[in-house]
């Protein structure tokens, strides 16, 4: 530990990264590569004996990506810590056969299907909200929910933990705000009017604390069951409801968008590392509609 400690001593003048922000205006980290020493992160958190919970939904034809996914979480999703996934399925019997570490447990679950994925993406709220209502509250510690259509390419660790994490959109990161897609209608409760908005966030990936993620899903499965009452449905269902949750509730960390790249997008220099990318699709062939 005492060799640890040498070795991490922080420098306060000189700034690892001076290319991008690390710190939002409400002083929460922006995590880039550069801006975290992994070993004493994991050192920390490894005393603490925690439980990660990861969700996934693989609905249809998503389930092609699932494997993937799986496997690469395995080299490189908190490697090394206790990860409770669970998938959310209409096809159980296609779940691939993945080998996991000690430690990691994969739980299915079956789901509906619908003829609509505006309805998929946006019913994991509601499916994520009595997920730990009804089993997580003290069986994890943290919890993140992520996209199926995506790999991992990186370390995805202990840096990320925080109360309320939110992944920057890597679509939009270098834009004004009044280029982000919110959902523009004041009729919306995903409404989020000009001026306003810190960042785009994704609703691929986001997590946290358990009971703070309980919060979001709740708040976001009301507001987006109210717009639908009502017959709104927000420009990107429930990413828009998410992100106008962030933006009243500020994400105690910020994961830059080396969290949630896109693999047809070319890297930029600020991008030393990709983590997690969504794979290149074919919509028309792999959505219900
Ligand atoms: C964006 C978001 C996504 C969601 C959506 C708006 C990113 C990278 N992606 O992606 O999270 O907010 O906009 O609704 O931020 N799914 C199925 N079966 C289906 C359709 C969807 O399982 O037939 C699940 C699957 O886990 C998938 C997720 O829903 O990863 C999101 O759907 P998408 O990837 O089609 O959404 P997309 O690419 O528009």
């Amino acid at each position: 530990m005492m060799m640890m400690m040498e070795m991490m001593m922080p420098c306060l003048c000189n700034g690892s990264r001076t290319d991008v922000v690390t710190v939002t205006p409400w002083l929460a980290p922006v995590v880039w590569e550069g801006t975290f020493n992994p070993f004493l992160l994991d050192s920390i958190y490894k005393r603490k004996n925690i439980t990660i919970a990861a969700t996934v939904f693989a609905v249809g034809k998503y389930i092609m990506f699932l494997k993937d996914f799986l496997q690469t979480s395995e080299e490189h999703f908190f490697v090394g810590f206790r990860v409770d996934f669970y998938v959310f399925t209409d096809r159980p019997n296609e779940v691939p056969k993945v080998n996991m570490a000690a430690g990691r447990m994969l739980t299915v679950r079956s789901v509906p299907s619908s003829n609509r994925w505006q309805e998929i993406s946006a019913r994991r709220m509601e499916i994520i909200q009595n997920l730990i209502e009804k089993k997580l509250q003290n069986r994890a510690d943290y919890i993140f929910c992520l996209d199926v259509d995506s790999k991992f390419h990186g370390r995805w660790g202990a840096e990320s933990l925080g109360g309320l994490v939110a992944v920057i959109h890597p679509g939009y990161y270098r834009d004004d705000r009044s280029r982000f897609p919110y959902e523009r209608s004041p009729a919306s409760n995903a409404y989020v009017a000009p001026g306003e908005g810190d960042f785009y966030y994704c609703g691929g990936a986001f997590g946290g604390l358990v009971e703070e993620v309980h919060l979001l899903a709740k708040t976001c499965r009301k507001n987006f069951e109210d717009d639908a009452k009502r017959g709104i449905e927000a420009a990107w269902q429930e990413e828009s409801h998410l992100n106008r949750y962030m933006w009243i509730n500020k994400p105690s960390k910020v994961l830059s968008p080396e969290y949630l790249w896109q693999d047809f997008k070319p890297k930029n220099p600020e991008v030393q590392i990709i983590r997690f990318s969504g794979v290149i699709k074919n919509y028309a062939n792999i959505r219900p509609n």
